[in-house]
Formats: structure tokens, C-alpha cells, sequence
């Protein structure tokens, strides 16, 4: 059976682990959101790939759910006695390995997808992991501070701001120029089934849909297309989603969050039992679901979301 997840960071990866138990023998296809990545000390993060890779790969802080496990911060420390920054991100000694390899083999002029899958040679993550695209994206967020808007790296909103102030409008900047990466629209329409883990819907979903061809690629797949909500009884179950839905006038309920992927894209929707009172409102949409656990509270709960996942493709296939 051949998968394709669209994934962002720690919601996809937790999720992943949970699929490649469900599915051992599943031919996995993750397309990962670079929408987040960043350029800092001249080298280039992309912490959603890299989230994905460490956690598949064993290689993730898992507390943390981002970074490298058993981490130490000379470097940044070192860079701090310089006086350069951004001191609010926690750029470790290991991980900066990562993103050196990653730039030096980006300047040499290898594209993102060849550079992410050189990096997946080491970790394994047992799955096939694509940049949503080789060409760089970069969301921003546009904030009012004191009565004047600005726009803001995602990362600066998400990390330094902590999304304490609202969101005005999330832009996926360059999104509208860039292509898939090679392999991504091939996997989509070949696939069996296509999920969308429990990842953020605007900045992470929503950015890999926001690269022209990905979106029209999974509408018209033949493959179902089934949803497990990251919103369980009315908010994100962590981090700040609440904030760029919003944004994007969306209320953070389970069932809001089905209505804006819509039909048009989805053919199946999980929501937490907690939210199994959502259920009728979104088949009323023309979305079939189902109220299962959602909580990833270890692999074996998650392996059953997705089994819940792949069982409801079947379903409405
Ligand atoms: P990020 O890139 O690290 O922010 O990760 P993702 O975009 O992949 O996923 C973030 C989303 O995962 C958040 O909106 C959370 O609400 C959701 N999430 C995290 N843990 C869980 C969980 O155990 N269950 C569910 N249903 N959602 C979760
Ligand atoms: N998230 C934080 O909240 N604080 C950090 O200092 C931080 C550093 C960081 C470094 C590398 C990396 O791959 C991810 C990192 N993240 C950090 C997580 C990440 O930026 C966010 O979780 C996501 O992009 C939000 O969707
Ligand atoms: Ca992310």
C-alpha cells in the first residue's frame, strides 16, 4: 500500500511513528512543510523536515518534540559572547552539524529534496521524506504592534512572540512561484490513500496546499483523503494554532477545521471522542467521521488513530 502523508513538524512526526507501526509494510511518502524554514548564521533550519527525520530516525528530543536529543548549546553560546543572535532560538551543537551539511551541500547546488534525502541516509526514518518544494518558501505573519502592522518571519512569531499578539494574516511568501518537488505530485496520484495528520492546518497543511499543483493534485487524486483534527475539545492540543486559524477566520473546533479543508478535499475526518458531538455537523458537510482517541499519548495509541485513519479510507474509498 503506498501512503502519502502531508506533514508538518511535531504533529506529523508523532503521528508518523504511529502510522509506520499501523502500516509496517506501507510504502510511506511524507511531504513535509518548508514554509517554516529559516535562515540564520547563514545557514539554512528546516524544522519541519527535521523534526520529521530525528523523530523517525531516533535522533529527537522527545520532551521537547523538536531538536536534537542529549543537546548542548556551546555554539550559540559562543555566538552570544559575539553579540550575535537571535538569541531566542535554540540552535544546539548537534543540530548545527545538520544545517552546515545542509547548506554546504545546497551552495554546491544540490536542490532541497537531494540535500533532505543525502541527510535521511544517516537517520532512516524508514520513510520517503519531500520538501514540499526545492524552492524557498518562507511564511510570515502579519502582527499590529502599537497601532502599526508588520510582517514577521513565522518563526519570529511562533518562537520569540510566542503568538502572544493576534495574527492579522499568515502569507506564504513565494509559495506562488515555487514547484513541487520532484516526486511529490507523482506520489499523490499514485497513491492508495493520502492523509493529513493531526499537523497545524494553515502553517503547515495549508502551506504544503499552497504550492501550485499540490492542492489540485490531492482534490483529484483517486485516492480517499482522510483528516485526523489537531483540535481536540476546542483547542490545538498544543502550540498556538488557535492564533493562525483565526487568521484565516476559522474557529478552533473540530468541525470548523474539517469545513475549511472541505469537501473539495477531504473524504474523511477524524475527530476525538471528546468532540464525537462534531461528528453529525461535519457529515452534514458531506464528510464522513468518525470520534476515536486522538491523543498521542504513546506509539500504540497512535498506531490506533491511524489504523482508525486507514480503516475510514477504506470505508468511503
Ligand atoms: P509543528 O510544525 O511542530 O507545529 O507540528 P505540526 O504542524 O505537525 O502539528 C501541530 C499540531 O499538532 C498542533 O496544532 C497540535 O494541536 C497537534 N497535536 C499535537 N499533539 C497532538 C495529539 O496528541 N493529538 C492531536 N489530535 N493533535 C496533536
Ligand atoms: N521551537 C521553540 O519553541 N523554541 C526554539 O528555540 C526552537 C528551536 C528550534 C531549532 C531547530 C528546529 O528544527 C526547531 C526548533 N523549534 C523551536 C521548533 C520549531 O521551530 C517549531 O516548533 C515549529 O516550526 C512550529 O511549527
Ligand atoms: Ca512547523
Amino acid at each position: 500500500m503506498r501512503i502519502v502523508v502531508l506533514a508538518g513538524g511535531i504533529g506529523g512526526a508523532r503521528f508518523l511513528r504511529g502510522l509506520k507501526q499501523a502500516a509496517p509494510d506501507a510504502e510511506i511518502t511524507v511531504v513535509g512543510n518548508t514554509g517554516d524554514d529559516i535562515h540564520l548564521f547563514g545557514l539554512k533550519v528546516c524544522p519541519d523536515l527535521d523534526t520529521v527525520m530525528y523523530t523517525l530516525g531516533g535522533g529527537i528530543n522527545e520532551e521537547q518534540g523538536w531538536g536534537r536529543t542529549d543537546e548542548s548549546f556551546t555554539v550559540k553560546e559562543e555566538l552570544a559572547a559575539y553579540g550575535v543572535g537571535p538569541e531566542w532560538f535554540g540552535l544546539g551543537d548537534r543540530d548545527f552539524a545538520t544545517h552546515i551539511v545542509r547548506t554546504q551541500m545546497l551552495a554546491a547546488g544540490y536542490p532541497l529534496s537531494a540535500v533532505t534525502e543525502a541527510l535521511c541516509a544517516r537517520w532512516q526514518p524508514g520513510v520517503r521524506l519531500l520538501p514540499m518544494s526545492d524552492d524557498r518558501v518562507e511564511t510570515h505573519v502579519a502582527i499590529e504592534v502599537d497601532g502599526e502592522r508588520r510582517a514577521v518571519h513565522f518563526q519570529e512569531y511562533w518562537v520569540k512572540l510566542r503568538a502572544s499578539v493576534d495574527a492579522k494574516a499568515v502569507v506564504p511568501v513565494g509559495a506562488e512561484a515555487a514547484k513541487p518537488a520532484p516526486g511529490v505530485l507523482e506520489a499523490v496520484a499514485e497513491a492508495d490513500v493520502i492523509l493529513f495528520p493531526p499537523s497545524n492546518p494553515v502553517v503547515s497543511v495549508g502551506t504544503i496546499l499552497a504550492v501550485p499543483g499540490i492542492r489540485e493534485a490531492v482534490a483529484t487524486a483517486g485516492a480517499p483523503v482522510v483528516g485526523l483534527s489537531p483540535i481536540v475539545g476546542d483547542a490545538p492540543v498544543r502550540g498556538m494554532a488557535d492564533k493562525v486559524l483565526a487568521a484565516v477566520g476559522v474557529e478552533s473546533t473540530a468541525a470548523a477545521v474539517a469545513l475549511h479543508y472541505g469537501t473539495g478535499l477531504l473524504d474523511g475526518w477524524l475527530v476525538d471522542t471528546v468532540d464525537a458531538g462534531a461528528v453529525a455537523d461535519v457529515e452534514a458537510a458531506g464528510i464522513p467521521c468518525r470520534a476515536v482517541p486522538l491523543m498521542m499519548t504513546d506509539v500504540d495509541a497512535t498506531a490506533a488513530m491511524a489504523r482508525a485513519a486507514l480503516a475510514l479510507a477504506e470505508e468511503v474509498r
